[in-house]
């Protein structure tokens, strides 16, 4: 299986990179075939290392070209973007960098004359899986669009030894194992070590010279490396630069030779555990001082980097935040601002309105999610003792800006509300207030999400700076998740539309009128039956099931949250096993209920909600009565490299979060762009998709936010649904009865007791609206021929989707000089 073959247009016969990249090639298979046989490893080492060769020399012309273009007196308006995120989910980069570079039709030759296979080599190169979920995934997207679009930036991360944990099922539970994915030496890696910074932790601040000076108790040396994601249409790159810390101590000489060897390497120990681990879990206490001194670290380097570039290329910093745009994603680093004010006032002695000027002008926030457990918050007295010189920044920025806000006629209980400590019980620095008092611009992600980021969680600081928040709702690469993971369906875009939509997406409309043509509809099909045979057989591979392919593939694959209700979905299986065996005879709608994800460890009802899933599989699809009329796959481990398998073999899409909880989606997107359908509830970009593609052609159901809202205002009560629905009333005893549990009753009471009692996520409210959008999905797809018009038109309307329509509006909304006030001076 060849995922490249569909390649951007770059190759053209006479592609100038062919014959120095075939001689690399050649130079290192000859070098591996001389230490042993060449092998499929061997194979994609070789191909990643001449990729390299070429992504080096176009990362050099990137970097010349955007200093000449930063050069005082140059004209640009683009400021140079600086993307600080804890998590980029990269997922694999040689199928990208082939088709990127037009290298894929001679790297395929190459290795067939050694008798290798491209496909395998491919296999086997490690996800870069830094991330959990949908903000790394979108950080990754991004990278993509900035290297299309041509934008001077920087994706700013950290090196994690250990990536997302790898997920593993035994017995039907979740079991975490750590993700190696450096144990093979890493091609892509490219170290700068020319780059180093010290980053402080812990100590005190003292005043010398009437100035305050922080004295860290302990300074690790942060050492960049860079990773290169190149442009699909040009020669341009842009860098994702990951951290890692080294002791800038030596080791304890004295103590190695008394042969206390682990008091020898103390310091460097220290160091190396803040690269260990990206935090798998958004949900516990444990690690925290951890993952904060992770944040602190890429902050610091960071922001010491961004200066020591203005510094080189503008030799002053009055004019740092009109030329630097320094972009949080999400709170994690939200220390940015304060570090910035330290270099400012502390290293380089601007006043405080001078470097509260630049930093507001440079920063600007995305709010990746309004659910209140997840708002990061940190106990002043850890702030206190990792990092007492931001702290004290902290506290100076909060006086003047509470201060300001008094000025303005705020009372007593709005001055709470936003100051950026909260001091109810222990005292804790609220890190999403901290990023919206420090930036010109703040933005949700769907047109949903930031109406009501504006309503609820940033209501109060809304009201007094109306103009710094916005909408950018968004969207995913189309080289990745279209021209890269459906080879098929691009040729058949390709021959429809022409190759332009991989650059420009909105080219997908000229699809619209061709929904009706028979023959185009049929090649989309036929597409999309090649893709579900591939899942098919990774389905057999991994699960020892055997589906089949012309039934219904329904599919939900995402982090597992009780918001996302992937339990909803098994309620709906259960009651269709239950309907099946009642009735067997009826003309049932073969399906395939595909659903994949991990859950935070610690997650203790998400682990539940998978160990349900396996159960009810079990006896599902070991049931003669049902045969193929429903199948439920669980598949182990997802990440990129799997969804990039999944998205192109969906028939629908299972969009079904409670409304108003999901910020955006993504998962979404891709889906929909590979001609599934969506079922989904009126939420996050789900809305905006429907409106592109046209209702009708969307399965939508649920209550809306505004419904939402007034049930629980009223008082919810799960039972009064529970007692209306006889269905409902029967699916709840077999997972209460032990039905699915050997006979176990009290597995899953929790599960059912807080679904009759709480129900958090409104699936009582939801569930007979959700059986009734299933059976007219089912009814729809008893009729091929309508179901693919749908599908192409769903194709149709995703133009507007790309990351890079995305990437553009930050660019002219949030990271364009032309979106701050003019300078004062
Ligand atoms: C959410 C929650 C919810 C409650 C329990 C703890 C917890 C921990 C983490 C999160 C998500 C954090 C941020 C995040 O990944 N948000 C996702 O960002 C995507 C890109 O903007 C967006 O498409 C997803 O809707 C949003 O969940």
């Amino acid at each position: 299986m060849s995922t490249v073959t569909s390649s951007a247009p770059v190759a053209t016969p006479a592609n100038p990179l062919v014959p120095a990249f075939e001689a690399a090639l050649r130079r290192v298979l000859a070098q591996q075939g001389a230490e042993g046989s060449a092998t499929a490893p061997a194979a994609f080492s070789a191909a990643a290392l001449a990729c390299r060769e070429v992504l080096l020399q176009r990362w050099a012309d990137t970097q010349a070209q955007d200093a000449q273009a930063a050069a005082p007196g140059a004209v640009s308006t683009s400021r140079r973007v600086h993307y600080l995120s804890m998590e980029f989910l990269m997922g694999r980069a040689l199928g990208n960098a082939l088709a990127a570079l037009g290298l894929a039709p001679s790297v395929e030759a190459a290795l067939n004359n050694e008798s290798l296979s491209l496909g395998d080599a491919l296999e086997r190169e490690p996800d870069a899986a830094l991330g959990n979920g949908g903000l790394g995934r979108l950080a990754a997207c991004f990278l993509d669009s900035f290297a299309e679009l041509g934008l001077p930036a920087f994706g700013y991360g950290l090196r994690y030894r250990f990536g997302m944990f790898a997920q593993r099922i035994q017995d039907g539970r979740q079991a975490e194992v750590p993700d190696d994915w450096l144990r093979l030496a890493d091609p892509w890696d490219v170290p700068r070590p020319e780059l180093r910074y010290h980053v402080g932790f812990g100590g005190r601040v003292v005043t010398e010279g009437g100035a305050r000076r922080w004295v860290p108790a302990e300074r690790v040396v942060a050492e960049a490396h860079d990773f290169i994601v190149p442009a699909h249409h040009s020669q341009r790159v842009a860098t994702l630069r990951l951290w890692q810390a080294s002791s800038a101590e030596p080791i304890d000489l004295q103590a190695f030779c008394r042969g206390d060897h682990a008091a020898a390497g103390r310091h460097q120990l220290a160091a190396d555990t803040l690269n260990w681990v990206l935090y798998p879990d958004d949900s516990t206490e444990a690690g925290r001082l951890l993952r904060l001194k992770q944040e602190a670290f890429l902050v610091s380097a960071s922001v010491q980097d961004m200066v020591a570039r203005h510094l080189r290329q503008h030799g002053s910093l009055d004019k740092l935040g009109r030329f630097e745009a320094i972009h949080l994603n999400d709170t994690h680093p939200a220390l940015a601002p304060a570090e910035l004010m330290r270099v400012l006032l502390d290293h380089h002695g601007l006043n405080w309105d001078e470097a509260w000027q630049i930093t507001r002008e440079a920063v600007s926030y995305t709010n990746h999610t309004l659910m209140p457990e997840a708002l990061e918050t940190w106990p002043v007295r850890m702030v206190e003792a990792l990092l007492p010189r931001h702290l004290e920044l902290i506290y100076e920025i909060n006086h003047r800006y509470l201060q300001e806000a008094r000025a303005a006629g705020a009372d007593e209980g709005m001055v709470q509300r936003i100051s950026l400590i909260d001091e109810q019980g222990e005292r804790r620095v609220r890190m999403a207030s901290l990023a919206v008092v420090a930036s010109h611009r703040v933005n949700g992600v769907s047109a949903l999400h930031s109406e009501l980021m504006v309503q609820t969680l940033f209501a109060d600081y809304a009201r007094l700076h109306p103009e710094r928040f916005h909408n950018v709702t968004n969207g995913v690469t189309p080289r990745r998740w279209l021209a890269q993971a459906n080879p098929d369906l691009s040729t058949v875009l390709d021959k429809h539309l022409g190759t332009g939509w991989r650059q420009d997406l909105a080219q997908l409309q000229k699809l619209a009128p061709l929904a009706r043509k028979a023959k185009v509809v049929a090649e989309v099909q036929a597409a999309k039956r090649a893709n579900k045979l591939r899942l098919a057989e990774r389905i057999r591979r991994d699960l020892g099931l055997v589906v089949n392919p012309d039934s219904l593939f329904d599919v939900q694959v995402k982090r597992i949250h009780e918001y996302k209700r992937q339990l909803l979905n098994l309620l709906h299986v259960v009651a269709r096993y239950q309907a099946i065996i009642a009735n067997p005879d009826a003309a049932w709608v073969p399906r395939t209920v595909v659903l994949a994800g991990k859950a935070a460890s610690a997650y203790h009802a998400a682990k539940g909600i998978i160990a349900l899933a396996h159960d009810i599989a079990r006896v599902v699809n070991s049931d003669p009565r049902v045969g193929d009329k429903l199948k439920l796959a669980y598949l182990p481990n997802y990440g990129v490299s799997l969804a990039e398998i999944i998205m192109p073999a969906a028939d629908l899409s299972e969009q079904i979060s409670t409304a108003g909880t999901e910020a955006s989606g993504t998962g979404n997107m891709k889906f929909s762009l590979n001609g599934a359908l969506t079922i989904g509830t009126w939420d996050g970009a789900n809305i905006e998709m429907a409106q592109a593609v046209g209702e009708e052609h969307f399965f939508i159901f649920g209550l809306r936010t505004e419904a939402v809202d007034q049930l629980k205002a009223l008082g919810y009560d799960p039972r009064l649904y529970i007692e209306q629905d006889r269905r409902l009333q029967r699916v709840l005893a077999a997972i209460g009865d032990g039905t699915f549990s050997q006979g176990d009753a009290e597995r899953y009471r929790w599960l059912v007791d807080s679904l009759t009692q709480r129900d958090t996520y409104l699936l009582m409210a939801d569930f007979a609206d959700y059986l009734a959008a299933q059976e007219r999905v089912d009814a729809l797809y008893a009729d091929p021929a309508e179901w693919g018009r749908k599908a192409v038109l769903n194709i149709a309307g995703m133009g507007g989707f790309s990351s890079d329509r995305t990437v553009a509006e930050y660019v002219e909304r949030v990271w364009s000089a032309q979106s701050l006030p003019p300078a004062p001076r």
